[in-house]
C-alpha cells in the first residue's frame, strides 16, 4: 500500500529522532507485529455466553449499561469479532469462556462439556486463522452455591466444578491441537466470603485439593497449558477469598502451572508491573489480564495510562516477551462494545510500542554506571518523542485504519449492523 507522504515523512522524522537515541524504529515495528494479544470474548455481550443456566451473571461480577446492539447469537459475536480485528493491526487470538458453548438442541450441563460444543468456534477460528484460549466458567450457574465452587463444603458440588475444570482443560487441548497454537486454559473461581471468615483455612485446603485433582492429568503443552488467577476480593466476597494472590502464587510454583495477573484484582494502588519481574525469577510463563479498575476491580476499558505503559515497559525492557501471555480482561456495557474492544486493545498495543521505542539500553547503561541524573533526564526527555508518528506508519503498513479514522468503521458498523438488533 502506498504510503500517504505527509505520513511517510513524519515517520522519518521519528525514525531520525528514535535513532538518535539508538533505537530502531523497524526493529520495534517487527517486533510489535509477532505479539499477539488474547482479545477476551467477553466484552461483546457483557459477559453473557449462550448457555442460559438459570444462573445470573452476579457470583463476583458486574456488568454495568446497558448500551443497545450486543451480539445475542454466537454468530452476532464472531462479526462483531470479525469487524473489531479488521480495526486492529497485527495477528491476534480470541478467548472464550466455557459459557459461549454452542449446544444445537443437546443441551449439556458444564460438568458434560466436550470439544462438541464448541466445533463452531474451532471451524471459525480455522477460517480466520486466529488461535483460541479459553476459560473454565465459575459463574452464572445455579451450583455456584452461596457463591462457593471448588471450595464449597459439600463434596457433590466440589466434585461438579471440578469435573467442568477437566472438561474444559480438555476442550483447550481440542482448541490447541485442531489451530496448531497451545491454548491457555486460564481458572478463576469468584469463592469467597463477604464478612469476616470463621474458618480461613479450610476452604482454601479445599481449594488445593480441588485444583490438584483438575490438575492431576498432564497434557501436551503443545495443545493446552494451565493459568490460576488470583484475586484478593470481588463483589460479595469483600472479606475473604481463598484464591488470594499468595495461595495461587505458592500453587502455581509447585504445582507449574502458569499464573495470570489481572491488573484490578489487587489493591488500589498496588500495580502489576512489579509484580512480574518477580514471579518470573520462579515462574517459566505467566499471563496477564489487562484491565482497567475504577476504585475496584471495575474492568473499565483500558486506556493509555500510566499503569498500562508501566506492564509493557516492564514486558519489554525485562526481555520476557516470549514468557508472558498478554490478554484482555475487561467489560463495558456503557459504550459502543465494538469500539470498547477496538479501543483496548490498540491501547495494549500502543502502550508495547512506547515500550519497544524506549531507549532502554541507553537507559540501563546509565543505571549500571550510576548516573541517576541522566537516566531521570532520558526516561522524561523519551516521553514526547514522535511515537504518535510510528504507531500511524504501523497501522497504514497493516492496512488498518489510523486513529480517528477507525471510529467512522466502527460507527458505520454500529448504524448498518448493531443498531438494527432489538
Ligand atoms: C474476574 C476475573 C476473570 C473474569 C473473566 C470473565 O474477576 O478477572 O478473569 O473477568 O473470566
Ligand atoms: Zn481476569
Amino acid at each position: 500500500m502506498a504510503l500517504s507522504t505527509s505520513l511517510a515523512s513524519a515517520y522519518a522524522l521519528a525514525r531520525e529522532r528514535y535513532a538518535a537515541m539508538g533505537v530502531d524504529t523497524e526493529v520495534a515495528l517487527a517486533t510489535l507485529a509477532r505479539i499477539p494479544i488474547s482479545i477476551h470474548c467477553w466484552q461483546g455481550d457483557d459477559v453473557g455466553g449462550f448457555e442460559s443456566t438459570g444462573g445470573t451473571l452476579g457470583d463476583g461480577l458486574a456488568v454495568t449499561g446497558n448500551y443497545p446492539g450486543k451480539a445475542r447469537t454466537p454468530s452476532e459475536l464472531r462479526a462483531d469479532f470479525e469487524k473489531v480485528l479488521s480495526l486492529v493491526p497485527g495477528r491476534h487470538r480470541f478467548n472464550l469462556h466455557a459459557s459461549y458453548a454452542e449446544f444445537d438442541g443437546r443441551r449439556v450441563d458444564r460438568d458434560a462439556l466436550t470439544p462438541a460444543q464448541f466445533a463452531g468456534w474451532i471451524d471459525w477460528a480455522k477460517d480466520q486463522r486466529i488461535g483460541l484460549d479459553f476459560n473454565q466458567t465459575y459463574f452464572g450457574h445455579a451450583k455456584v452455591e452461596r457463591g462457593w465452587t471448588l471450595t464449597h463444603p459439600d463434596p457433590g458440588i466440589r466434585r461438579f466444578w471440578i469435573e467442568h475444570g477437566i472438561r474444559c482443560r480438555e476442550i483447550g487441548a481440542a482448541f490447541g491441537r485442531a489451530l496448531g497454537t497451545p491454548c491457555l486454559t486460564n481458572l478463576w473461581i469468584p469463592d469467597g466470603m463477604k464478612d469476616l471468615p470463621a474458618d480461613r483455612r479450610s476452604p482454601r485446603e479445599r481449594l488445593m485439593e480441588s485444583l490438584d485433582a483438575i490438575f492431576a492429568l498432564r497434557m501436551d503443552p503443545n495443545h493446552t497449558v494451565d493459568s490460576v488467577e488470583p484475586k484478593l476480593f470481588g463483589i460479595g466476597a469483600e472479606s475473604y477469598t481463598p484464591g488470594s494472590h499468595e495461595f495461587y502464587l505458592g500453587y502455581a510454583v509447585s504445582r507449574k502451572v502458569l499464573l495470570t495477573l489481572d491488573a484490578g484484582h489487587y489493591h488500589p494502588t498496588e500495580g502489576i508491573a512489579d509484580k512480574i519481574s518477580s514471579v518470573l525469577c520462579f515462574l517459566p510463563e505467566i499471563a496477564l489480564h489487562v484491565s482497567r479498575g475504577v476504585r475496584w476491580d471495575s474492568d473499565h476499558v483500558v486506556t493509555l495510562n500510566d499503569d498500562l505503559l508501566a506492564i509493557a515497559q516492564e514486558i519489554v525492557s525485562g526481555g520476557y516477551l516470549g514468557r508472558i501471555r498478554i490478554g484482555l480482561d475487561y467489560f463495558d456495557a456503557s459504550i459502543n462494545r465494538v469500539a470498547a474492544w477496538v479501543i483496548g486493545t490498540r491501547n495494549m498495543l500502543k502502550a508495547l510500542l512506547v515500550a519497544l521505542l524506549n531507549p532502554v539500553q541507553a537507559l540501563k547503561q546509565a543505571e549500571l554506571e550510576g548516573d541517576y541524573t541522566r537516566r531521570l533526564a532520558l526516561m522524561e526527555d523519551a516521553k514526547l518523542l514522535p511515537a504518535g508518528a510510528v504507531w500511524e506508519y504501523y497501522c497504514e503498513g497493516q492496512g488498518v485504519a489510523g486513529d480517528i479514522a477507525w471510529l467512522a468503521e466502527a460507527q458505520r458498523y454500529e448504524r448498518d449492523v448493531l443498531s438494527q438488533r432489538s
